[in-house]
Protein backbone atom coordinates (compact mmCIF):
# COMPACT_ATOMS: atom_id res chain seq x y z
CA UNK A 1 0.00 0.00 0.00
CA UNK A 2 1.70 3.64 -0.58
CA UNK A 3 1.80 6.36 1.63
CA UNK A 4 -1.04 9.35 2.54
CA UNK A 5 0.00 12.21 0.81
CA UNK A 6 0.31 15.25 2.86
CA UNK A 7 -2.92 17.07 3.55
CA UNK A 8 -2.79 20.52 1.74
CA UNK A 9 -3.79 23.90 3.44
CA UNK A 10 -7.37 24.84 3.48
CA UNK A 11 -8.26 27.90 1.04
CA UNK A 12 -9.96 31.01 1.73
CA UNK A 13 -13.56 31.15 0.86
CA UNK A 14 -14.30 33.92 -1.42
CA UNK A 15 -17.21 34.86 0.74
CA UNK A 16 -15.35 35.63 3.72
CA UNK A 17 -14.69 39.06 2.62
CA UNK A 18 -18.13 40.11 2.54
CA UNK A 19 -18.85 39.90 6.03
CA UNK A 20 -18.01 43.52 7.63
CA UNK A 21 -20.11 45.87 9.62
CA UNK A 22 -22.52 48.16 8.26
CA UNK A 23 -21.19 51.87 8.83
CA UNK A 24 -23.49 54.38 10.85
CA UNK A 25 -26.54 55.98 8.93
CA UNK A 26 -25.84 59.88 8.12
CA UNK A 27 -27.90 62.33 10.13
CA UNK A 28 -30.95 63.96 7.84
CA UNK A 29 -30.67 67.69 7.03
CA UNK A 30 -33.41 70.60 8.19
CA UNK A 31 -36.26 71.22 5.22
CA UNK A 32 -35.31 74.02 2.91
CA UNK A 33 -37.61 77.09 3.02
CA UNK A 34 -40.96 77.41 0.95
CA UNK A 35 -40.06 79.01 -2.62
CA UNK A 36 -41.80 82.54 -3.46
CA UNK A 37 -45.43 81.74 -5.35
CA UNK A 38 -45.59 82.32 -9.50
CA UNK A 39 -47.95 84.49 -10.47
CA UNK A 40 -51.85 83.39 -11.46
CA UNK A 41 -51.85 81.89 -14.76
CA UNK A 42 -53.64 82.68 -17.66
CA UNK A 43 -57.73 81.30 -17.41
CA UNK A 44 -58.11 78.20 -18.79
CA UNK A 45 -60.66 77.46 -21.89
CA UNK A 46 -64.73 77.10 -20.70
CA UNK A 47 -65.81 73.10 -20.03
CA UNK A 48 -68.41 71.18 -21.71
CA UNK A 49 -71.82 71.05 -20.31
CA UNK A 50 -72.66 67.55 -19.13
CA UNK A 51 -75.54 65.65 -20.20
CA UNK A 52 -78.50 66.07 -18.44
CA UNK A 53 -79.02 63.58 -15.55
CA UNK A 54 -82.40 61.35 -15.23
CA UNK A 55 -85.54 63.14 -13.63
CA UNK A 56 -86.02 62.35 -9.69
CA UNK A 57 -88.25 60.88 -7.74
CA UNK A 58 -91.35 63.80 -6.85
CA UNK A 59 -91.25 64.97 -3.57
CA UNK A 60 -93.47 65.18 -0.21
CA UNK A 61 -96.25 67.12 -0.02
CA UNK A 62 -95.48 70.86 1.65
CA UNK A 63 -97.37 72.20 4.71
CA UNK A 64 -100.57 73.97 3.81
CA UNK A 65 -99.88 77.83 4.40
CA UNK A 66 -102.20 80.14 6.39
CA UNK A 67 -105.72 81.16 5.38
CA UNK A 68 -106.10 84.34 3.77
CA UNK A 69 -108.52 87.40 4.89
CA UNK A 70 -110.71 85.53 2.15
CA UNK A 71 -110.55 82.37 3.58
CA UNK A 72 -110.68 83.39 7.50
CA UNK A 73 -114.08 84.51 6.62
CA UNK A 74 -115.38 81.84 5.08
CA UNK A 75 -114.22 80.20 8.03
CA UNK A 76 -115.91 81.99 10.44
CA UNK A 77 -119.18 81.87 8.31
CA UNK A 78 -118.74 77.97 8.53
CA UNK A 79 -117.86 77.98 12.45
CA UNK A 80 -121.13 80.48 12.73
CA UNK A 81 -123.48 77.91 10.81
CA UNK A 82 -122.10 75.01 13.48
CA UNK A 83 -122.76 77.61 16.28
CA UNK A 84 -119.19 78.69 17.45
CA UNK A 85 -118.44 82.20 17.23
CA UNK A 86 -115.50 82.74 16.33
CA UNK A 87 -113.49 86.26 17.36
CA UNK A 88 -110.13 87.46 18.41
CA UNK A 89 -111.95 90.63 19.63
CA UNK A 90 -114.97 88.56 21.49
CA UNK A 91 -117.57 89.19 18.53
CA UNK A 92 -120.82 88.56 19.80
CA UNK A 93 -124.60 88.24 18.62
CA UNK A 94 -124.81 91.60 16.97
CA UNK A 95 -121.64 91.18 14.88
CA UNK A 96 -122.56 87.54 14.18
CA UNK A 97 -125.89 89.15 13.11
CA UNK A 98 -124.58 91.50 10.75
CA UNK A 99 -121.42 88.56 9.00
CA UNK A 100 -124.82 86.11 9.19
CA UNK A 101 -127.74 87.20 8.56
CA UNK A 102 -129.53 84.07 7.66
CA UNK A 103 -129.05 82.88 10.97
CA UNK A 104 -132.14 82.13 13.48
CA UNK A 105 -132.22 82.67 17.29
CA UNK A 106 -130.62 80.25 19.02
CA UNK A 107 -127.91 79.20 21.34
CA UNK A 108 -123.93 79.90 20.20
CA UNK A 109 -120.43 79.87 21.94
CA UNK A 110 -118.40 82.38 21.57
CA UNK A 111 -114.69 81.87 21.24
CA UNK A 112 -112.98 84.75 22.58
CA UNK A 113 -109.87 85.00 22.52
CA UNK A 114 -107.35 85.00 25.81
CA UNK A 115 -110.96 85.08 28.00
CA UNK A 116 -112.22 81.50 26.74
CA UNK A 117 -115.38 80.09 25.28
CA UNK A 118 -118.89 81.74 26.68
CA UNK A 119 -121.75 80.54 26.10
CA UNK A 120 -124.62 83.11 25.16
CA UNK A 121 -127.94 82.93 23.39
CA UNK A 122 -128.86 85.13 20.26
CA UNK A 123 -132.08 86.57 19.67
CA UNK A 124 -131.76 87.19 16.06
CA UNK A 125 -135.52 88.68 14.90
CA UNK A 126 -136.84 91.02 18.24
CA UNK A 127 -136.50 94.65 17.09
CA UNK A 128 -133.71 94.09 13.99
CA UNK A 129 -132.21 91.46 16.24
CA UNK A 130 -128.49 90.77 16.49
CA UNK A 131 -129.37 90.76 20.84
CA UNK A 132 -126.83 88.73 23.47
CA UNK A 133 -129.08 87.47 25.79
CA UNK A 134 -127.62 87.74 29.29
CA UNK A 135 -130.29 87.21 31.49
CA UNK A 136 -133.54 84.63 30.99
CA UNK A 137 -136.41 84.07 33.73
CA UNK A 138 -138.72 81.38 32.45
CA UNK A 139 -139.92 78.68 34.81
CA UNK A 140 -137.86 79.04 37.88
CA UNK A 141 -135.31 75.74 37.09
CA UNK A 142 -132.40 77.61 38.16
CA UNK A 143 -131.80 78.88 41.72
CA UNK A 144 -130.43 82.36 41.66
CA UNK A 145 -129.57 82.94 44.99
CA UNK A 146 -125.71 82.49 44.39
CA UNK A 147 -122.76 84.07 46.15
CA UNK A 148 -120.35 86.71 44.32
CA UNK A 149 -117.99 84.22 42.47
CA UNK A 150 -121.14 82.63 40.78
CA UNK A 151 -122.64 85.87 39.66
CA UNK A 152 -118.99 86.78 38.46
CA UNK A 153 -118.80 83.28 36.62
CA UNK A 154 -122.15 82.51 35.79
CA UNK A 155 -124.59 79.83 35.98
CA UNK A 156 -127.93 77.75 34.67
CA UNK A 157 -127.91 77.05 30.75
CA UNK A 158 -128.11 79.51 27.98
CA UNK A 159 -131.55 78.04 26.14
CA UNK A 160 -133.19 77.93 29.73
CA UNK A 161 -132.83 79.82 33.24
CA UNK A 162 -129.43 81.48 32.86
CA UNK A 163 -127.05 84.24 34.01
CA UNK A 164 -124.01 84.92 31.84
CA UNK A 165 -121.83 86.25 34.20
CA UNK A 166 -120.55 89.98 35.28
CA UNK A 167 -117.06 89.12 34.27
CA UNK A 168 -118.16 88.01 30.34
CA UNK A 169 -120.44 90.34 30.20
CA UNK A 170 -117.88 93.50 30.94
CA UNK A 171 -115.74 92.35 27.99
CA UNK A 172 -118.35 91.85 26.11
CA UNK A 173 -119.64 95.56 26.38
CA UNK A 174 -116.07 96.59 26.38
CA UNK A 175 -115.54 95.29 22.87
CA UNK A 176 -118.56 97.17 21.50
CA UNK A 177 -117.64 100.13 23.38
CA UNK A 178 -121.17 102.01 23.06
CA UNK A 179 -124.44 99.30 23.79
CA UNK A 180 -127.91 99.57 24.04
CA UNK A 181 -130.39 97.31 26.46
CA UNK A 182 -133.26 95.56 26.32
CA UNK A 183 -135.68 94.09 28.96
CA UNK A 184 -138.54 92.16 27.68
CA UNK A 185 -141.19 91.26 30.36
CA UNK A 186 -144.21 88.72 31.00
CA UNK A 187 -146.85 88.23 33.37
CA UNK A 188 -148.78 84.98 34.77
CA UNK A 189 -151.66 85.87 32.35
CA UNK A 190 -149.55 85.96 29.10
CA UNK A 191 -149.46 89.82 28.96
CA UNK A 192 -145.97 91.27 27.58
CA UNK A 193 -143.83 94.52 27.86
CA UNK A 194 -140.49 96.12 27.52
CA UNK A 195 -138.11 98.23 28.38
CA UNK A 196 -135.37 99.48 26.41
CA UNK A 197 -132.41 101.85 26.84
CA UNK A 198 -130.09 103.46 24.11
CA UNK A 199 -126.89 103.42 26.30
CA UNK A 200 -126.20 100.76 29.01
CA UNK A 201 -123.17 99.44 30.37
CA UNK A 202 -121.52 97.47 33.31
CA UNK A 203 -118.06 98.46 34.70
CA UNK A 204 -115.43 96.44 36.06
CA UNK A 205 -114.68 93.98 39.12
CA UNK A 206 -112.91 97.32 40.74
CA UNK A 207 -116.05 98.98 40.00
CA UNK A 208 -117.98 96.23 41.69
CA UNK A 209 -119.67 95.79 38.03
CA UNK A 210 -121.18 99.17 38.21
CA UNK A 211 -124.40 99.49 35.90
CA UNK A 212 -124.67 103.06 33.79
CA UNK A 213 -128.12 102.68 31.86
CA UNK A 214 -129.95 105.67 30.83
CA UNK A 215 -132.09 106.76 27.63
CA UNK A 216 -135.47 104.92 28.26
CA UNK A 217 -138.17 103.83 25.99
CA UNK A 218 -141.14 100.70 25.46
CA UNK A 219 -144.23 99.98 26.67
CA UNK A 220 -143.20 98.57 30.27
CA UNK A 221 -142.24 102.00 32.59
CA UNK A 222 -138.32 103.14 33.54
CA UNK A 223 -138.09 101.46 36.68
CA UNK A 224 -134.31 101.46 36.88
CA UNK A 225 -134.60 105.17 36.91
CA UNK A 226 -137.97 106.21 37.67
CA UNK A 227 -139.81 103.80 40.39
CA UNK A 228 -138.05 106.34 43.68
CA UNK A 229 -135.51 107.79 43.93
CA UNK A 230 -134.00 105.56 46.46
CA UNK A 231 -134.56 102.13 44.16
CA UNK A 232 -132.80 103.22 40.99
CA UNK A 233 -130.39 100.94 40.04
CA UNK A 234 -128.12 103.80 37.72
CA UNK A 235 -124.66 104.20 38.98
CA UNK A 236 -125.34 101.38 41.44
CA UNK A 237 -123.29 98.45 42.41
CA UNK A 238 -123.74 94.72 42.16
CA UNK A 239 -124.59 93.24 45.54
CA UNK A 240 -124.98 89.15 46.57
CA UNK A 241 -125.82 87.27 49.93
CA UNK A 242 -121.73 87.44 50.21
CA UNK A 243 -121.32 90.61 49.61
CA UNK A 244 -122.78 94.27 50.78
CA UNK A 245 -122.34 97.21 48.16
CA UNK A 246 -125.50 98.94 48.40
CA UNK A 247 -126.87 101.98 49.26
CA UNK A 248 -128.94 100.50 52.51
CA UNK A 249 -127.48 100.20 56.47
CA UNK A 250 -128.75 96.71 56.08
CA UNK A 251 -128.02 94.16 53.29
CA UNK A 252 -130.03 93.94 50.23
CA UNK A 253 -128.40 90.70 49.06
CA UNK A 254 -129.25 88.86 52.48
CA UNK A 255 -133.00 90.20 52.77
CA UNK A 256 -133.73 89.91 48.93
CA UNK A 257 -132.25 86.40 47.77
CA UNK A 258 -130.44 86.97 45.19
CA UNK A 259 -127.71 89.13 43.64
CA UNK A 260 -128.41 92.45 42.04
CA UNK A 261 -127.55 96.20 41.25
CA UNK A 262 -129.38 97.00 44.42
CA UNK A 263 -129.94 100.86 45.89
CA UNK A 264 -131.91 100.27 49.28
CA UNK A 265 -133.23 98.06 48.21
CA UNK A 266 -134.83 97.41 44.33
CA UNK A 267 -138.22 97.54 42.14
CA UNK A 268 -136.65 96.18 39.40
CA UNK A 269 -135.59 92.74 40.71
CA UNK A 270 -135.13 90.73 37.83
CA UNK A 271 -132.93 88.30 39.87
CA UNK A 272 -135.50 87.70 42.57
CA UNK A 273 -137.04 84.30 43.42
CA UNK A 274 -138.88 82.44 41.05
CA UNK A 275 -142.70 82.21 41.24
CA UNK A 276 -146.36 83.74 41.93
CA UNK A 277 -146.51 86.65 45.05
CA UNK A 278 -146.46 90.45 45.38
CA UNK A 279 -143.08 90.91 47.24
CA UNK A 280 -140.06 92.68 46.18
CA UNK A 281 -137.91 89.66 46.55
CA UNK A 282 -140.24 88.22 43.35
CA UNK A 283 -139.44 88.79 40.00
CA UNK A 284 -140.57 92.55 40.04
CA UNK A 285 -140.75 95.81 37.16
CA UNK A 286 -142.48 98.32 39.69
CA UNK A 287 -143.57 100.55 37.01
CA UNK A 288 -145.33 97.90 35.49
CA UNK A 289 -147.21 95.46 37.63
CA UNK A 290 -145.34 97.08 41.26
CA UNK A 291 -144.19 93.91 43.36
CA UNK A 292 -146.68 91.38 41.33
CA UNK A 293 -144.66 88.66 40.63
CA UNK A 294 -143.55 87.81 36.60
CA UNK A 295 -143.42 84.58 34.52
CA UNK A 296 -140.82 86.08 32.53
CA UNK A 297 -137.82 88.19 32.22
CA UNK A 298 -135.11 88.27 29.43
CA UNK A 299 -132.28 91.07 29.31
CA UNK A 300 -130.26 91.45 26.38
CA UNK A 301 -127.82 93.88 24.93
CA UNK A 302 -127.12 95.07 21.48
CA UNK A 303 -123.66 96.76 20.05
CA UNK A 304 -125.33 100.59 19.09
CA UNK A 305 -124.76 101.39 15.62
CA UNK A 306 -124.51 105.11 15.22
CA UNK A 307 -126.86 106.25 12.17
CA UNK A 308 -123.65 106.38 9.78
CA UNK A 309 -123.03 102.75 10.90
CA UNK A 310 -126.19 101.68 9.38
CA UNK A 311 -126.30 99.56 6.88
CA1 LIG B 1 -125.68 97.86 52.95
Amino acid sequence: MGFKGDKGERGYSCLEGKIGKAGSKADKGNRGFSGVTGPVGPKGDKGHNGERGPKGQKGERGIQGSPGVMQIEQLQIQLDNLGVILSSQGCDCSCLHKRSPHLSSGSFTIAFVGIGFIPVYCDMETDGGGWTVFQRRKDGSVDFNRGWNECERGFGNNSGDYWLGLTSLHQLLLVNRANELRIELKDYSGNSAYAKYSSFNVGNSNSKYTLSVSGYSGTAGDSIAASGAAYNANGIKFSTKDQDNDKWSGHCGTSSGGGWWFNVCSRNFLNGSYGRGTRWTRITWYTWKEYSSLAFSEMTYRKKHEPHERD
